[in-house]
């Protein structure tokens, strides 16, 4: 059968992540606690190729298209197929779809497929609504003609759009404001392509920054005064914190598309540099720290950790290392992790690591020696001694893990630990992190906690705190995607307590998915987005993180879309 039934683990997933039993006819009880169609929805979300010009050959063995046609058909393409089959079709999370394949198979073979989807996991496009049968018709066509290749993004087009609206020379000597900048929050606001910079003591905006096309995170430099923040368009604006009134002052784009970016926090390479990946094109991009001047682009194009040869590994997560001039940087499809030395540019030294696919996020353990990042599809976390740049463990844990950057805490038992929840199931993986005084335990999942259903995305804890928050945003029963679930990290077989945070904010209608908790910088209050539709009204709920009771509503106007939030100190220092 043309469509795998590893293909269609593929299609159904959410970052390149299997969620296949969650779909299938077979799928258990627990499994149905998951949230399939809005998984798909999000793997499918729209990517900014879509009005990219490019390249196109012609096929004469395709089936007639017009010009007006093939250009609909690229955009649905880039709007909902790409995420799972890659830009240039050649196979993502998802199976290839070149005209050597889908030719062979037809028109009509592909409608069938692409309309009705498959009961084992195809999206059903067709008979979903989603697409209307005239533009099933031209998707079953339009896979058939060669793939359009998105142009290459190199120094030129980086310097061509690289903008340092205030030059060092020109920039505060002095912190200019009197703002508590330890606690002051960045905000994706993720449809207006804005952050909100938020006062954490206040709870009041402070700026509302015009940023890339759906902002997706920011991080901090080593000193705590630049801010980087990174569009899906690989936009980075980077804002001074230190101006009266934080803003940009310089920016750039890196890429066509883009989810990551980090800044150097070695000994004597603090605000230094800065590093963005791209899912297109397949690279890196290291920049000095204080403009954004691109200085030193790498390719991931390359071989898998199965040995084939892959046109687009997308880059996922990039950590700095506190151990050593390094960056790391995760390549989702070829299941890499490239350990990039940053000290001699021009004799750029990388060091490969095989792990498993598809990379995704994942962050370091409490002593910031050990990196644990998800991949995704083969259900595994990956550790990375980034003292000694070696894979240490490949740990399976649950189904499809998400952890964000994860979750540090001492359970009680066991020790030192570090956990994920997971897109795919309702369980949160503890895995011990402590090889000294705990090894027994040390790369195991040593505890599996139950919460409350699948569709979690992020996991989050603090040194000071005694709760385990875990969100669950993509579970498809509205009272679990609208409330959180919280642990006492010291009583951990007593279950969980759930939090309606949504219904706290006082919203009216929305879809007011409660996503990734972040705690203020004392570690006593936990921030949740209340995350409904561009045209509704959104909040952030603070949370007293010891009595688990409403502390403050941040709402206005202007809070579109609210999702990820960013300490600035504990992003500076990773702590979580
Ligand atoms: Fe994210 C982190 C990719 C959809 C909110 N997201 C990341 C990272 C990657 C990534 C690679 C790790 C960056 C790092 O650490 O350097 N995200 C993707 C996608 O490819 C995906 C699936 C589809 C897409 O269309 O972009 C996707 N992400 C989403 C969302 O829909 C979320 C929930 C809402 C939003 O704002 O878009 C979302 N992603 C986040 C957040 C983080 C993140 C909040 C950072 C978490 C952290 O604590 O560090």
């Amino acid at each position: 059968m043309f469509f795998s039934d590893k293909h269609i683990k593929a299609a159904r997933t959410f970052l390149g992540v299997t969620v296949i039993s969650l779909l299938a006819g077979t799928a258990t009880a627990q499994d149905k606690k998951h949230a399939p169609d809005a998984e798909i929805k999000y793997q499918a979300g729209s990517s900014p190729l879509a009005s990219e010009p490019m390249h196109q050959n012609i096929n004469p063995k395709a089936p007639p298209m017009t010009v007006a046609e093939f250009a609909r058909g690229r955009q649905i393409y880039f709007e909902r197929c790409a995420g799972c089959h890659g830009v240039l079709r050649k196979g993502a999370t998802g199976k290839p779809l070149t005209p050597d394949i889908t030719l062979g198979k037809g028109t009509e073979y592909l409608k069938v497929f692409i309309g009705y989807g498959s009961p084992a996991g195809m999206p059903n496009w067709g008979t979903s609504g989603e697409l209307s049968p005239a533009e099933v018709d031209l998707m079953a066509r339009y896979i058939q003609q060669e793939p359009p290749s998105p142009p290459e993004f190199g120094i030129k087009e980086m310097e061509a759009a690289w903008k340092v609206s205030i030059p060092l020379d020109k920039r505060p000597k002095k912190k200019m404001n009197s703002l508590n900048l330890d606690n002051l929050f960045s905000v994706t606001l993720r449809d207006s392509g804005e952050v909100a910079l938020i006062d954490g003591d206040s709870k009041k905006i402070v700026n509302i920054v015009k940023t890339g096309y759906a902002v997706h995170i920011s991080r901090m430099s080593k000193s705590g005064r630049y801010l980087f923040v990174i569009g899906r368009d690989a936009k980075i604006n980077l804002i001074d914190l230190w101006m009266e009134k934080p803003d940009t002052v310089a920016e750039i784009k890196v890429g066509l598309e883009a989810r990551s970016v980090e800044t150097s926090k070695y000994k004597g390479y603090e605000d230094k540099y800065a590093i963005a990946g791209t899912y297109w094109p397949p690279q890196y991009v290291i920049m000095d720290g204080g403009t954004l001047k691109p200085l030193k682009i790498a390719s991931t194009r390359g071989m898998t950790v199965d040995q084939e040869y892959h046109p687009e590994p997308r880059v996922a997560s990039i950590v700095g290392s506190h151990y050593h001039p390094e960056f790391i940087v995760n390549a989702k499809e070829t299941g890499k992790i490239l350990i990039v030395n940053y000290k001699d540019l021009d004799n750029l030294k990388t060091t490969e690591i095989s792990a498993a696919r598809f990379l995704h996020d994942g962050g370091f353990d409490a002593t910031g020696r050990y990196f644990l990042v998800a991949a995704n599809a083969s259900d595994k976390i990956a550790v990375v001694d980034s003292k000694e740049d070696k894979l240490i463990a490949l740990i399976t844990v649950g189904k499809t893990p998400h952890p964000g950057r994860g979750a540090n805490f001492v359970d009680p038992r066991y020790g030192p630990v570090w956990a994920t929840s997971h897109l795919g199931d309702e369980t949160i993986s503890l895995i011990g992190t402590d090889p000294k005084k705990h090894k027994d335990n040390a790369w195991k999942v040593v505890r599996t906690l139950k919460a409350q259903g699948g569709g979690s995305l992020f996991i989050k804890t603090h040194p000071k705190s005694k709760n385990l928050w875990v969100d669950t945003p993509l579970n498809p029963d509205a009272k679990i995607s609208q409330s959180v679930a919280v642990f006492d990290v010291n009583n951990l077989e007593k279950g969980f307590e759930v939090i309606p945070v949504a219904e706290w904010a006082g919203l009216g209608e929305g879809a007011k998915r409660i996503v990734q908790p972040e705690y203020n910088k004392a570690g006593d209050e936990v921030w949740f987005s209340v995350w409904s539709a561009k045209n509704q009204q959104s909040a952030v709920v603070v949370v007293d993180d010891k009595t688990r009771k409403l502390k403050a509503v941040i709402k206005d106007p202007k809070l579109i879309t609210p999702t990820g939030k960013f300490n600035v100190y504990n992003t500076q220092h990773d702590v979580y």
